[in-house]
């Protein structure tokens, strides 16, 4: 549904004149280009028309694209230059890797034909022949019966889906057509946010709540970020990046970035860095406490009001009396008897004890105080526990649930509501961990409610089976560790059948038996909502640029074909439905619920606009909670926000941890160092790793991109002090090994990361053999990361490893 406070920003649509009509006197849009788009009637050779379409990848973006085509080929590509241009106008203008899609999709690793592993060889051997669609149709088809029958639909896993991220069709036709057939195993807790999702939210707040997008900034107001690198990761002209860009410049406010690197928000916004070492942000957290604490800056009658488990007197009765309060943790009466001092958080943190004390009393007199987190931060050992620390921190000084605030986790708002396909209901109910499927199919039945999350089930009846990997390179990209990985799918008696489904040739098809090849989302028809967390609601309506090049067949229609061989053609397609009549029902019933008001365009209206977008007004309200606390409770054990969680404390006695997560379920958010901290660094491995989302690329999506490989190299950042121990000068090849593998890639000397810490972008193409040495020459830094997953959500908890930086010659 849309947000009644929605204000009409750009591509504004005047009901009496028509819509057409207003956009071409309001925009400036040449009317050609309105007029094009899938309706039109073929182009005379060597004509150079417009077809809107727009970069959707798992970036939280979803730019507009003015492809410039002529003769059945993307001869170049404008953005959104169509709307209001004024500064602080939104226009959903693509940034570097949208603007040089043209050699992606016409890059020679794209992948062209259905294709099945050579008989004879082994997963990870890449040998390859060309086959027929009916083949490998035929061959998906009974291999999905034969192993239905053999084990069971909890036998099926379909893997995250995050190359098509916001589209209708997200990862959903195979979600369709196996729920007709009995169902599969699912998943929760993505790559992205498990921790914060499953280990901190729920506890904290029962769920996400009191997310409010850099719209709501207020003048001169002060924003503290923890590991949030909006100009790196949400880099849409209609996305946060941009809106923290407008706050800056139009309300003065002061930005404050917590990060082990110096993100492009320090280097493009003139935010303060201060560096602190990866893994330990709630050590902080526990001594800003301190200062807050010993200055009178914690704001006891809001803890008093909203907060559980602050100090002795909001404890749960049957809590009381045992020291077990954050107050008890950080002065030192608590379990460990540790005074948690700005000197103590010093020690570990790295950031000096008069920084410490000084942030704590910047945010402590702010008002408001947006405090917030990326999600780099939890994506460590332990990493639940971080994330519900910066949640603490914010409610410390009251500072959720009103403008000028965000929750302490991550930003928020946005969306115009658009559905996706329906993918039915699933039979099977039994769920994992999204980050945990490796062990899936290696270890089955021994994964537990109590020990690995298994939810709906008290364990899994059977490992996976047959997994199917539609756009995403999870199998050896971006999955934790690659190599124990690989040797898992590697032995084929373990899961039996693998699909990768891909517009390009990544290192995953070399693990799959068959790989079918994709149109990408400008080939195809494509309706995709505008991007996430910024308070802007708008629709992309992409054509397809031109036809389908070589055997490229799009996935509605692939699972189709696959519905006709399983005999349940006609309930998927819903009668004979296409891609396209989907993306106009789905339009249509958008348009109706939002209602007259809105006066959204007719979905042909839509398409030859290409897109619209919506400024949301930030809400202006007070949360319904901290309005009235009893009326409206949170949906958390005591009702109100938790520093302490009952919910955990009883994990805390049940569940059956590894030993690597030991320790570390704690009812309230204390610093527990995980393996591969800082603490644990040896001779061998005397660095912290860490991997970050780059701009030169989403994920791996673009990563093989030549052009943007140019600007954004792979490189390892090394500190100036850490190149001169270590013998190695700025552009040095170099290798980088952890206890999992070792990559090949080059130095960066650069004082932009701190001594101790190594940071590298994530998504560069793995390129390894898959036996033997397994030295990854594509720099992918999954060669490096580890198993590591967090206590509470079981989701990955290993982004950054301890490990070496060495010169190589040549
Ligand atoms: N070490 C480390 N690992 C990480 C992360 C990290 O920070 N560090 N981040 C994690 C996170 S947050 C995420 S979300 C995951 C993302 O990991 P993935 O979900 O694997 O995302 P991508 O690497 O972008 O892979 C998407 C794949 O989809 C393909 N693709 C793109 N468009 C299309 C299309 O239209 N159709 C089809 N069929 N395929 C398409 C691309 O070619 C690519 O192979 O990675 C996780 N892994
Ligand atoms: N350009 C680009 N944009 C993207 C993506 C992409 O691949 N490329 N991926 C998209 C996806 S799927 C997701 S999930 C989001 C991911 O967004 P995030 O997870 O927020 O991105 P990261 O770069 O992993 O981490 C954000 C910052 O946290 C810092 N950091 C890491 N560890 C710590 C720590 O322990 N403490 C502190 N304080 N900071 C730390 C990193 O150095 C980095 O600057 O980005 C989305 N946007
Ligand atoms: S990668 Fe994201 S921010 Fe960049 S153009 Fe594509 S959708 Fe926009
Ligand atoms: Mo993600």
């Amino acid at each position: 549904m849309l947000d009644t406070s929605m204000t009409l920003n750009r591509r504004t649509f005047v009901k009496a004149t028509g819509a057409l009509g207003a956009l071409a006197a309001a925009g400036g849009v040449a009317s050609s280009a309105l007029f094009s788009g899938g309706a039109e009637p073929a182009f005379a050779d060597g004509e150079e028309h417009i077809v809107w379409s727009h970069c959707h990848v798992n970036c939280g973006g979803a730019c507009v694209l003015q492809c410039h085509v002529k003769d059945g080929e993307l001869a170049y590509v404008e953005s959104d230059n169509a709307g209001d241009a004024s500064f602080g106008g939104v226009q959903a203008r693509a940034c570097l890797r949208g603007r040089s899609i043209r050699p992606w999709l016409g890059s020679a690793d794209r992948l062209n034909y259905p294709m099945k592993r050579a008989q004879g060889t082994k997963r990870g051997d890449g040998q390859y022949e060309r086959i027929s669609w009916d083949e490998a149709l035929d061959t998906i088809a009974s291999e999905f019966t034969r192993i239905k029958e053999k084990y069971g639909n909890e036998a099926i896993f379909i893997q995250e889906c995050s190359g098509v991220e916001q589209n209708i069709m997200m990862n959903n036709p195979f979600f369709r057509l196996f729920n007709l057939l009995g169902g599969e195993v699912t998943r929760y807790g993505s790559y992205s946010s498990a921790s914060i999702s499953f280990g901190a939210y729920p506890y904290v707040y029962g769920k996400s709540w009191g997310n409010r997008s850099f719209k709501t900034l207020q003048d001169d107001q002060l924003v503290v970020m923890f590991g949030f690198a909006p100009n790196d990761m949400r880099m849409a002209g209609d996305g946060p990046g941009y809106d923290l860009n407008v706050a800056r410049e139009k309300k003065r406010v002061r930005i404050i970035n917590i990060d082990p690197r110096r993100t492009e928000t320090c280097t493009n916004l003139g935010a303060e860095w201060i560096p602190i070492v990866p893994g330990t942000d709630a050590a902080l957290v526990a001594g800003l406490a301190h200062e807050l604490i010993e200055s009178n800056l914690v704001d006891l009658e809001f803890l008093h009001t909203y907060v559980t488990g602050f100090d002795e007197d909001t404890m749960p009765e049957d809590a009381k009396g045992k020291n077990a309060s954050y107050y008890d943790y950080v002065m030192g009466t608590g379990y460990d008897k540790v005074e948690k001092t700005p000197a103590w958080a010093s020690s570990i943190t790295r950031i000096p004890e008069e920084r410490i004390k000084r942030l704590a009393r910047e945010i402590g007199e702010a008002k408001p105080c947006f405090i917030c987190q990326g999600l780099g931060m939890q994506r460590h050992a332990n990493g639940d526990n971080a994330s519900r620390a910066v949640m603490a921190l914010a409610l410390m000084v009251g500072q959720v649930g009103k403008p000028g605030t965000t929750s302490g986790g991550t930003i928020g708002n946005g969306g115009i509501g658009l559905d996706s396909l329906p993918t039915g209901t699933n039979p099977v109910k039994t769920k994992i961990p999204q980050y945990l499927w490796p062990e899936a199919i290696r270890d089955g039945a021994k994964l537990t409610r109590e020990h690995d999350g298994v939810q709906n089930a008290d364990a899994l009846k059977v490992g996976i089976k047959m997994l199917v990997n539609y756009g995403n390179n999870m199998m050896a990209n971006q999955n934790g560790d690659i190599n124990f990985t690989t040797d898992i799918l590697r032995d084929e008696s373990l899961c039996e059948f693998i699909v990768q489904y891909d517009v390009a040739w990544t290192d995953s098809c070399n693990w799959a038996d068959i790989v079918l090849p994709d149109l990408t989302p400008q080939e195809t028809y494509s309706l995709t909502a505008a991007g996430e967390t910024n308070d802007v609601a708008g629709i992309r309506f992409g054509q397809p640029l031109y036809e389908p090049k070589f055997e490229r067949r799009e996935v509605y229609e692939v699972c189709g074909e696959l519905a006709r061989r399983l005999g349940v053609y006609d309930e998927y397609s819903a009668g004979g439905m296409t891609r396209e009549d989907w993306c106009r029902k789905l339009y249509d019933e958008l348009r109706e619920d939002a209602g007259a008001d809105y006066d959204l365009p007719t979905y042909d209206e839509g398409v030859a606009m290409g897109a619209f977008t919506y400024d949301i007004e930030p809400s202006a309200k007070v949360d319904p909670f901290i309005e009235d606390p009893v009326a409206n409770p949170l949906k958390t054990a005591t009702g109100k926000a938790q520093i302490f969680s009952p919910e955990i404390a009883e994990m805390a006695k049940t569940w059956k941890l590894d030993e690597s997560e030991k320790n570390a379920i704690t009812p309230i958010p204390t610093y527990v160092p995980g393996p591969d901290s800082a603490e644990d660094v040896t001779d061998e491995y005397p660095f912290q790793i860490l991997d970050y989302h780059c701009k030169g690329t989403t994920h791996s999506t673009y990563a093989h991109n030549p052009v943007l490989n140019k600007i954004t190299p792979f490189q390892a950042w090394i500190n100036p002090i850490d190149a001169e121990r270590m013998g190695i000068a700025d552009l040095d090849r170099v290798r980088l090994t952890s206890a999992q593998g070792s990559m090949i890639t080059q130095a960066r000397v650069t004082n932009r990361v701190i001594p101790g810490v190594i940071v590298h972008p994530q998504g560069a193409w793995h390129r390894a053999p898959a036996e033997g040495d397994r030295t990854d020459e594509g720099s992918c830094t999954n060669t490096l990361t580890s198993r590591q997953r967090n206590p509470i959500s079981k989701g990955t908890g290993q982004h950054s490893v301890i490990g070496m930086i060495e010169k190589v010659e040549g």
